[in-house]
């Protein structure tokens, strides 16, 4: 009887049991090597606007009615800032970390403003483009407002879709906003040290869900005088160093909203923002036309 017949019979199932053992160690290593991991939002020290004083109305959310907002703020077209939302965040803000805006969205082309008040150019960029390249670099002072990269507002892609409809979802409105009114949405993101120079618009509510963001206002009239190509951290920075003022006077509030606040800005109000740290932020841009009921609980 040939000897070698067994064996060869053999070989087979050890060459699988091999190829199997091989497939299982690559598999282990492969589930033990550490995923590249996000890092998160980063906090940024912002200088003299660490330490702003609130010159807006605050409110606690708690306190806070439909009613008692519209009769006291919306009637006299008067800014508020709602406090204690943060603990009604938490799903969104786990729904808008750094990196699962990035795993998540970091392939979603993105249109970004130039950050000057009339928001002249537009630039398309992925959403990892602008997180990793933008929003990882504060905003300097002597930075041209026209080269400098900013997001929010523009999410309806070119074909006419809503790739943040699903995000939105997430979202509860707040209860200030009337049931029945038209809202939209405009979600974004900002870098240390980005804004919005001083413009109008109608009335809405701006949530910081991450970071900090620094919001000046004043009222419809006089209106004040800036230069639009200049960014909002300069004119803020040349504004506090002459002690501000001169250029409405008395009359601009300030106030920082952290993570879990919410400003009302009122119709046709100047406004300008500067996020302090790196910042995720939604507004919500009301019809208060039509009275109503609140939409949730928060
Ligand atoms: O969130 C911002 O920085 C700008 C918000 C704003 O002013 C707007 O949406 O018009």
């Amino acid at each position: 009887m040939p000897r070698t017949a067994p064996s060869r019979r053999r070989r087979p199932r050890r060459a699988a049991r091999i190829v199997v053992l091989v497939a299982s160690i690559v598999t282990a290593v492969v589930a033990a090597r550490p995923v590249a991991a996000h890092r998160h939002w980063r906090a940024h020290d912002a200088g003299a606007f660490n330490q702003r004083p609130c010159t807006v109305p605050t409110m606690d959310v708690a306190d806070a009615s439909l009613e008692r907002f519209m009769r006291t703020f919306a009637a006299a077209n008067a800014p508020v800032v709602i406090t204690g939302l943060r603990a009604h965040r938490a799903a969104f803000r786990e729904a808008t970390t750094r990196g699962r805006m990035l795993d998540d969205y970091g392939d979603v082309k993105v249109t970004l403003s130039t950050a000057n008040t009339f928001s002249y150019d537009k630039v398309v960029k992925t959403l990892r483009e602008y997180i990793e390249n933008d929003v990882e670099k504060a905003v300097e002072i002597g930075q041209r407002a026209n080269e400098t990269l900013y997001w929010f507002g523009d999410h309806v892609d070119s074909d006419g879709r809503n790739v943040w409809s699903t995000l939105f979802a997430e979202y509860a409105p707040l209860s200030l906003v009337p049931a029945d009114a038209d809202v939209a949405f405009s979600f974004g993101i900002g870098g240390p040290m980005s804004g919005v120079p001083l413009h109008v618009h109608g009335p809405g509510w701006s949530e910081t869900i991450v970071g900090r963001k620094h919001w000046f206002l004043a009222p419809p009239t006089p209106a004040p005088e800036f230069d639009p190509n200049v960014t909002a951290f300069q004119w803020a920075s040349e504004r506090l160093r002459r002690g501000h003022n001169d250029d409405a006077p008395e009359e601009m509030l300030e106030c920082t909203v952290a993570s879990g606040e919410a400003i009302y800005f009122p119709n046709d109000w100047w406004h300008a923002t500067l996020n302090l740290d790196e910042s995720v932020f939604i507004s919500s841009f009301v019809n208060y036309a039509r009275d109503g009921e609140g939409k949730t609980e928060l």
